[in-house]
Formats: structure tokens, sequence, C-alpha cells
């Protein structure tokens, strides 16, 4: 009973902050137009030496243990509420302008729960234009198998593939799949190599040459994002807690790389050109699976989020003031870190940020 009270009040303690955080100013800016001096260096995993590799490692497997901060549906450790935050997203940031400064933000995140544990690298990304070269995606050095020095290799046992080497064994997520809220397995399979198969990396290169944002964020996110995903087939393609399998922020690691090298391109212009729609059209859904919204929530979602996750779940155009994604779209995380504005994720050396992709 008092259990029950206690968890309630914490409820009602999310609500009441997301009140005031959400839908209403003041929103923190954390660092204007302030240039960083020196940007942290986003490297691709395969050049990280051996205690590079265990540091980042380490410090993801502390997250997984460390207890939930903050009361998300579901939740029990730190890992889980990323998990959840993605979740209570889904059907705003895919799909949409919001797309690209959304997950770096989210990246941004992630490497602030890294340092509470103790890691002091940059977030390591997967050179997916290299490992589209390979036979067989099982190869990369990624997936390195009988080792923990690598995410693990896939499982191998249907229909969950639950990792059986690497770090990561045995852990159970509590969030997902879809909206549902039960323990699973990190679960990944590999079938070939969908980065070559798809031409990933040369659909990559012509996404470089678009010029406006909307053409952009499309182009990087149908294919090259969507055939990482694929790649790795983890979870069994579950868009809503696809972060559930950590080799997720590697993969965004390297979708936010070809954000920036396009920006790289004009970073005057580029570092504040945003758009597109801030939600999804009921009429399309997920802009990379046929049929529409309806058929996606009875398909693919196989479930309702909870009145709990319904009370959660933003409108998608906090900020903005109309339909088009824009630099004061806010981004909440439920009261873990402030709320902020997209306009500090812009520019990956000022504002809230400061790394760039070597
Ligand atoms: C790994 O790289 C880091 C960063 O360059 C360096 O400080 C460290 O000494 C290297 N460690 C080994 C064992 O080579
Ligand atoms: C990939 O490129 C090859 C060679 O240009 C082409 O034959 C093939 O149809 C392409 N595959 C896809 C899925 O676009
Ligand atoms: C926003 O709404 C207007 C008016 O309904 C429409 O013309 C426009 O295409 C919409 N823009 C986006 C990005 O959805
Ligand atoms: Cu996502």
């Amino acid at each position: 009973m008092i259990n029950k009270l206690h968890r309630l009040l914490a409820l009602v303690a999310v609500f009441s902050s997301l009140a005031e955080t959400v839908y209403g100013n003041p929103v923190e800016v954390r660092g204007g137009k302030t240039k960083c001096k020196r940007p942290a260096k986003r490297q691709a995993w395969h050049t990280l030496n051996n205690s590079q590799k265990k540091a980042y490692l380490n410090a993801e497997v502390c997250v997984m243990k460390t207890p939930a901060q903050i009361q998300l549906p579901g939740v029990r450790t730190a890992y889980d509420v990323l998990v959840s935050i993605h979740q209570l997203h889904a059907l705003t940031i895919h799909s949409t302008g919001v797309f690209l400064p959304w997950h770096r933000w989210y990246l941004d995140l992630h490497e602030s729960l890294l340092r509470s544990c103790g890691y002091s690298g940059a977030t390591p990304y997967w050179d997916e234009a290299k490992d589209g070269k390979l036979a067989e995606i099982k190869k990369s050095a990624v997936f390195a198998p009988n080792t923990k020095l690598s995410f693990g290799s896939e499982g191998s046992v249907a229909p969950n593939f639950c990792l059986t080497d690497g770090p990561f064994v045995g852990y159970q997520n509590s969030v997902g799949p879809w909206w549902k809220l039960t323990d699973q397995c990190i679960g990944r399979t590999f079938m070939g190599n969908p980065l070559r198969e798809n031409n990933a990396s040369t659909v990559a290169a012509g996404c470089m040459n678009l010029k406006t944002y909307a053409e952009a964020w499309e182009c990087i996110y149908l294919i090259p994002h969507v055939t990482g995903h694929i790649a790795i087939s983890s979870l069994r393609g579950d868009a809503s807690t696809s972060p559930s399998d950590p080799v997720f922020w590697l993969h965004h690691a390297y979708v936010d790389k070809l954000w920036f090298d396009w920006q790289e391109k004009d970073p005057k212009n580029r570092n504040l050109a945003v758009g597109g729609p801030n939600k999804q059209d009921p009429a399309v859904g997920f802009i990379e699976i046929p049929g529409d919204a309806e058929w996606e929530r009875i398909n693919l979602f196989q479930s309702e989020p909870t009145a709990a996750q319904k009370a959660l779940i933003p409108a998608g155009d906090e900020g903005d003031g109309g339909n088009v994604t824009t630099l004061n779209h806010i981004f909440t995380s439920y009261g873990l870190v402030p709320d902020v504005r997209l306009r500090e994720y812009m520019d990956t050396r000022a504002g809230g940020l400061c790394y760039e992709y070597v």
C-alpha cells in the first residue's frame, strides 16, 4: 500500500515537472553561441585501442547497473530510462525533420550517463562505409566474437537470438518491445551484409550532394540509417526500443557523422538549417514502411501505450508553434536533465556540444 502510494507520488511528480518544462518556459540555455575550445574527437570503433574499447564498454555496463534516476513506465535501470525516453518519442522523432537533431541530443544524453560512470573518452562511431565492403556483417570488428572488447556477435537461438558472448550477455531490458514493458534479453541476428546489398555508402555519398536540409535528412534517414538497423537485425526490427541493443549508439553516431559531414560543406548556413515536419503524417506513418499509421499500429506495434505512457508522449510540436521543425523545438528527458532547445544541437562545436568526427 505504502509502496503503491510512493509510486503514485513519484508519477505525480513526473507529471507536474513535465507541465513546467515541456509546455512552459524556461528552458535551459546550455552554451548559447559560445564556441568550444578543444572539440573531442569522435573516432571509428575499429581505430580505438583495447584500453579505449574497454573503458567505453565498462561504462556502458555501469549504466546498465545503475538504478533508474527518475520514474518512467517500466524502468529499473538508468539504461532503461534512456530506452524509455526513445520509446515515448518513437512516433515523433522518426520520419520527421526532428530526426537528426533529436538523435544528436540523445547521443549526448547517453554520453553524459557514460561520464557519470567514469568514461572520459568521446562517443565512438561504427564506420559503416568501411563495413559495407564486407561479404558478411558478422566479420565487423564491432561484432568480434568471444571477446569482452566488442559488442558481442549474434545470438543463435530463435526467436529471440539472445547474445551469448561479449560484455552484455545476460542483461535484461525492462522496456520494450514496441509499447510493451516486458523483460527481454539483448537479441541480435545477422544475414549477409545489408549495408553492401543496399549500397548504403554509395547512397550516403549521394546524400552529401543534396542542397537543402529537407532533402538531406530524409536521404540520410531512409537508406544509411534504416539499413544499419537492418544489418544488425537486433530486437527484430523494433523501432520503438532499438536503443535496447547498445550498438545503437555506435550506429547513430555514424548517422550523426553523416549529418556533420553534410553540415561541414557549408557550416555557416547548414549549422542553422533545419525543417521538415515535426509529426508523422498519419496517412504515411513511418515513411520507410508501406501502409499507414493505423496499419503499423496493428501489424508492427501489436500493442497500445498504457495510460501512464500516453500521458508522457509529447505532441511533437513543443516549441515550434506550427507543424514544421524549428530551432525553437524543445527536447525533454522528463526531468533527467533540463529541457533544452534544438538550436543548441545544430553546431557540434558550440552551444551544448563540443566534438567533431575524425
Ligand atoms: C590508447 O589510446 C589512448 C588515447 O590515444 C592513449 O592515451 C593510451 O595510452 C593508449 N593505450 C594503449 C594501451 O595503447
Ligand atoms: C547496388 O548497386 C549495384 C551496382 O551499381 C546495382 O546493380 C544494384 O541494383 C544496387 N542495389 C540496390 C538495392 O540499389
Ligand atoms: C504545414 O501545414 C501547412 C498548412 O496546412 C501545409 O501547407 C504544409 O505543407 C505543412 N508543412 C509540413 C512540413 O508538414
Ligand atoms: Cu530513434
